[in-house]
C-alpha cells in the first residue's frame, strides 16, 4: 500500500494555506538530508538547531525564501525517520513556492495523516497517541484540549497496557496449572484466578465508565434553548455565549433555524452545545412550522432544556409542552429578570452563572477521578467494551469449572486482543487505514 511505502520521502505544509506571518514545511524520509541539501544552503545543518538558511529552486537557482530550518536525523524526530523543518514566511505564494521545490529535488506530497502515521509504524507514538494528535487539533474547547494532550501523554496507553498485563497474568496462573498441575506448591486455587480477573474487570469498568462523560468532552452536551416566542430565548442564548450571535428583535417568530454555538464555563468538564430554537407555538406559517420542527428535533435528543418563559403561568405552559416533547430534564427560566425580579436576565446578567450550574446539575454526570483517563473515543469504547464482555464470559465460565481451563481462557486471550487494538499492538493496517483518513495533509 502507498502510505506504508516508508522508502518515499514525503514533504507537505502543515499549517493552514492562507495569509499569515509564518508557514511550516515538513519533510521526512531517507532521502530528506539529500533532498534538503539539493534547495538549502547553508548545509549541513547542526541537528536540533535552528538555522536561518536560504532555499533556492534547484532547478533555475532563483531564490524562493529566506526561512528557518532545523534538522532531525533519524531516529530522532518525530517520524523516526531522517526529517527536516522549514519555517517559512507565510501567504499565498511562499510555502507553496518551497514544497514546490522541495517536490522537485525528489519529495512526494504527503497524504493525509502520513507523518503520524510512520510515527506509529517507527514506534514513536502508539494509536491511542497518534489519535490523541488528531483530537488535539480538533479540540474545540478547553476540556477536550486537556483530555487530547493526557491522551497524546500516554495516559489511556498506560492504563491499557496495565490492564493487559494483568490479564496475561490472570492466563499465565491458568497456564501455569494446566502445564504443572503436580508442581510441589499444588495447584493454583481456582479463587486466585476468579480474584485475579475480578481486580481486572473492575478497573476496566471504572475505565469504561468514564465514556459517556468522553463523548460529552468530545461533542458537547446538547443543551436546547426552548420557549414561546418573544419569551428572550435568542437574547439568554447570546448572553451564555457573551457576544451577540442570534438575532433579538421584539417581533415574535424572529428565530427561524436552529442557531447552535459550543460554550464551556471556566473548570467545567466538558462543553455544552448551546441550541438557540424557534418560538414554539401554533402557526399557520408555513417557515416558521417548518421551525418548529426543527425545534422539536432538537429537544428529542437534548441532554438537558432551558424552558424559558416570561411569567409564572407561561413558564408552566412552556414546561408541560416541553415535557411532552423530550425526556430531557428541564430547567425552568423566568426570563427578563430585570423586570420581574426573579429568574435570569440576558439584559444584566443576573443569574447566568446559577443558570449554567443547574444544567451542569440537571445533565448529572459524576465527574471522573482525575486519575482515570477519560475515553473519548468511540472506537476505544467500543475495544474496551468487547474486551470487558470477554472478560465477563470468562469470569462466568470459570465460575462454573464446566468446561477445561484452556478453553475458559480462550475468553481471556480474546479480552486480550480487544485490548491491543486499542494501543496498536497487534496488526494495525486497516485501524491505520481508517484512522489517517481523518487526519489532515502535513499532520
Ligand atoms: N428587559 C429585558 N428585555 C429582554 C431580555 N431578554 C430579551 N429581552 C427583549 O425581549 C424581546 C425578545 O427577545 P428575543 O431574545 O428575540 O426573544 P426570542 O425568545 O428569541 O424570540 P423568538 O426568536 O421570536 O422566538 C427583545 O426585544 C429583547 O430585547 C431581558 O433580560 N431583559
Ligand atoms: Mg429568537
Amino acid at each position: 500500500m502507498l502510505s506504508d511505502d516508508t522508502t518515499d520521502t514525503i514533504a507537505a505544509l502543515a499549517t493552514p494555506s492562507g495569509r499569515g506571518a509564518l508557514a511550516l514545511i515538513r519533510l521526512s524520509g531517507p532521502r530528506a538530508l539529500e533532498i534538503a541539501k539539493s534547495v538549502l544552503t547553508p548545509w549541513p545543518l547542526t541537528p536540533r538547531r535552528a538555522t536561518l538558511v536560504t532555499v533556492r529552486d534547484p532547478e533555475t537557482a532563483e531564490v524562493l525564501d529566506r526561512p528557518i530550518a532545523t534538522l532531525y536525523e533519524a531516529p530522532h524526530s518525530f517520524t523516526g525517520e531522517h526529517a527536516v523543518e522549514i519555517t517559512t514566511h507565510g501567504g499565498a505564494i511562499v510555502p507553496a513556492a518551497v514544497l514546490a521545490a522541495l517536490v522537485s529535488a525528489g519529495a512526494r506530497p504527503a497524504l493525509p495523516g502520513e507523518f503520524t502515521r510512520r510515527a506509529v509504524l517507527n514506534g514513536k507514538l502508539d494509536l491511542a497517541q497518534a489519535e490523541a494528535i488528531g483530537d488535539l487539533v480538533d479540540a474545540r474547547s478547553p476540556s477536550a484540549q486537556r483530555a487530547a494532550l493526557s491522551q497524546l501523554d500516554g495516559g489511556l496507553s498506560r492504563r491499557v497496557a496495565a490492564l493487559r498485563t494483568a490479564l496475561l497474568d490472570t492466563e499465565a496462573l491458568i497456564a501455569y496449572d494446566i502445564d504443572f498441575p503436580e508442581e510441589d506448591d499444588g495447584p493454583i486455587p481456582r479463587e486466585r484466578v476468579a480474584k485475579s480477573a475480578a481486580t481486572a474487570a473492575a478497573s476496566l469498568a471504572q475505565l469504561l465508565a468514564t465514556a459517556p462523560i468522553g463523548e460529552l468532552v468530545r461533542d458537547g452536551a446538547l443543551v436546547v434553548i426552548a420557549g414561546p416566542p418573544n419569551a428572550g430565548k435568542s437574547s439568554l442564548f447570546n448572553a451564555l455565549l457573551g457576544r451577540a450571535r442570534a438575532l433579538v428583535t421584539d417581533v415574535p417568530g424572529t428565530t427561524r433555524d436552529a442557531i447552535e454555538a459550543l460554550v464551556e464555563p471556566a473548570g467545567a468538564a466538558f462543553p455544552l452545545r448551546l441550541v438557540d430554537t424557534a418560538g414554539l407555538r401554533e402557526t399557520a406559517d408555513t417557515v416558521e412550522r417548518l421551525g418548529i420542527e426543527v425545534s422539536e428535533r432538537y429537544l428529542r435528543d437534548a441532554h438537558a432544556v432551558l424552558a424559558c418563559g416570561e411569567t409564572a403561568p407561561a413558564l408552566t405552559e412552556t414546561v408541560a409542552r416541553v415535557h411532552a416533547l423530550t425526556p430531557a430534564p428541564i430547567v425552568p427560566v423566568r426570563t427578563k429578570a430585570d423586570l420581574y425580579g426573579v429568574g435570569v436576565s440576558a439584559e444584566t446578567g443576573q443569574g447566568l452563572r446559577e443558570l449554567l450550574d443547574e444544567v451542569y446539575r440537571a445533565i448529572g454526570t459524576t465527574p471522573s477521578d482525575p486519575d482515570t483517563p477519560i475515553v473519548t473515543r468511540a472506537r476505544h469504547r467500543a475495544s474496551l467494551t468487547a474486551a470487558a464482555a470477554e472478560l465477563c464470559q470468562f469470569q462466568d465460565t470459570w465460575a462454573a469449572g464446566a468446561v477445561p481451563a484452556v478453553i475458559a481462557a480462550v475468553h481471556l486471550r480474546a479480552a486480550v486482543h480487544a485490548l491491543e487494538e486499542i494501543i496498536g499492538a497487534v496488526d494495525t493496517e486497516d485501524i491505520l487505514d481508517r484512522l489517517f483518513a481523518e487526519f489532515c495533509v502535513g499532520k
